[in-house]
């Protein structure tokens, strides 16, 4: 059968399932990315109180996982912080689990605050101690127990963003509420605590991380050890990635980890990336300025820094260090050839 063209062919086209693609070249193809996120900052300070409310008024039975989704105002279908990457700040309340289950997205957790509590990877237990990275990647069953005092606070990150766009999510939950450990405690960090020396018995290689927590202590000694007088990254300042013992790779698949210290006074170069980044403030003072605004940090503060958008990170003190965690979907770009990286020239900076 062949339809009779309308009057206006055009409003024809809708019932084929095509369109002319010469009316949507400009949007499908633009000449640089287009961001829908904005840059953006949380401040802990006000959300904090907020998580401590829900403790007393939410139980994990109820809430599975107790967690303020930092939505980016550019972003609510799905929910998210930049385009492709999540973060939340979860709180756990001493005696609380919160059940085990498993997805296809990869997290991590970077703990903020309190101690005592631990999160079951695949039958290991893994302590928690401010400034730990504990990786959960992509279906491994993971629980949360809390048996100390007072709240423990962390900043989840998650890519489901990403692994929902492309549509290959997956979630179960597991038979039992917790899973009993069958692993030593903290067996995987012990094993491969000395950065370059690995077990030699392990022949192994994962596209994502077998370290369940890079402790903290670690990372501050890396900083101590490698002394004052490192350039650093004109741009970036002294940044440090957590990598994939097996490979020197990135700790997941799709998104890289990377701690950074800023020097008393830093003030970088100004630099994009079509990587979207998630900073997180460990400790100090500073910002970062965009064209348009200019977003000032404090401790434990979490800033979307969209892909694409030229920026520039400050220290604003003049004698204490600015330590920053930050994650970014890079590995994801990288690995499909799309990762791009410039240092725009602007206003600001002298010449030459
Ligand atoms: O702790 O397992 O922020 O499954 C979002 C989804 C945390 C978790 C989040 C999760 C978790």
């Amino acid at each position: 059968m062949t339809g009779a063209m309308s009057e206006n062919p055009y409003q024809s086209l809708d019932a084929l399932a095509v369109m002319p693609l010469w009316r949507h070249h400009g949007d499908l193809f633009t000449p640089e990315p287009q961001a829908s996120a904005v840059p953006y900052l949380w401040r802990y300070a006000a959300l904090r109180p907020y998580m401590l409310h829900f403790t007393n008024r939410l139980s994990l039975e109820e809430a599975a996982r107790r967690v303020l989704m930092l939505v980016n105002p550019g972003l609510s279908d799905p929910p998210a912080t930049v385009n492709s990457l999540f973060a939340g700040i979860q709180v756990i309340m001493p005696g609380e689990a919160a059940r085990a289950h498993r997805h296809a997205a990869n997290a991590f957790r970077f703990i903020i605050e309190g101690e005592s509590a631990y999160t079951t990877v695949n039958g290991e237990r893994i302590h928690m101690r401010p400034g730990d990275l504990l990786l959960t990647p992509g279906w491994h069953w993971h629980d949360h127990f809390h048996e100390g005092n007072g709240p423990v606070m962390w900043l989840d990150g998650l890519d489901y963003p990403l692994t929902n766009a492309l549509e290959a999510g997956f979630f179960e939950l597991f038979g039992d509420r917790v899973q009993k450990p069958y692993v030593a405690d903290d067996l995987s960090s012990r094993k491969f605590i000395h950065g370059r020396l690995n077990p030699a018995w392990e022949n192994a290689d994962s596209r994502f991380s077998p370290v369940g927590n890079y402790p903290w202590r670690e990372t501050e000694r890396a900083f101590v050890a490698m002394g004052d007088d490192v350039e650093g990254s004109d741009s970036e300042g002294i940044v440090l990635e957590y990598t994939n013992p097996w490979n020197g790779g990135p700790v997941l698949p799709t998104t890289d980890c990377k701690i950074t210290r800023l020097r008393p006074g830093f003030r970088g170069r100004l630099r994009r990336t079509t990587a979207s980044t998630i900073m997180h403030v460990v400790r100090g003072e500073g910002h970062v300025e965009f064209d348009d605004r200019r977003l000032e940090f404090g401790p434990h503060d979490v800033i979307a820094v969209p892909g694409w958008r030229a920026h520039r990170l400050a220290n604003t003190s003049t004698d204490s260090d600015a330590i920053l965690f930050s994650y970014s979907n890079a590995p994801a770009l990288r690995a499909l050839g799309l990762l791009r990286v410039d240092h725009p020239e602007s206003a600001n900076d002298p010449p030459g």
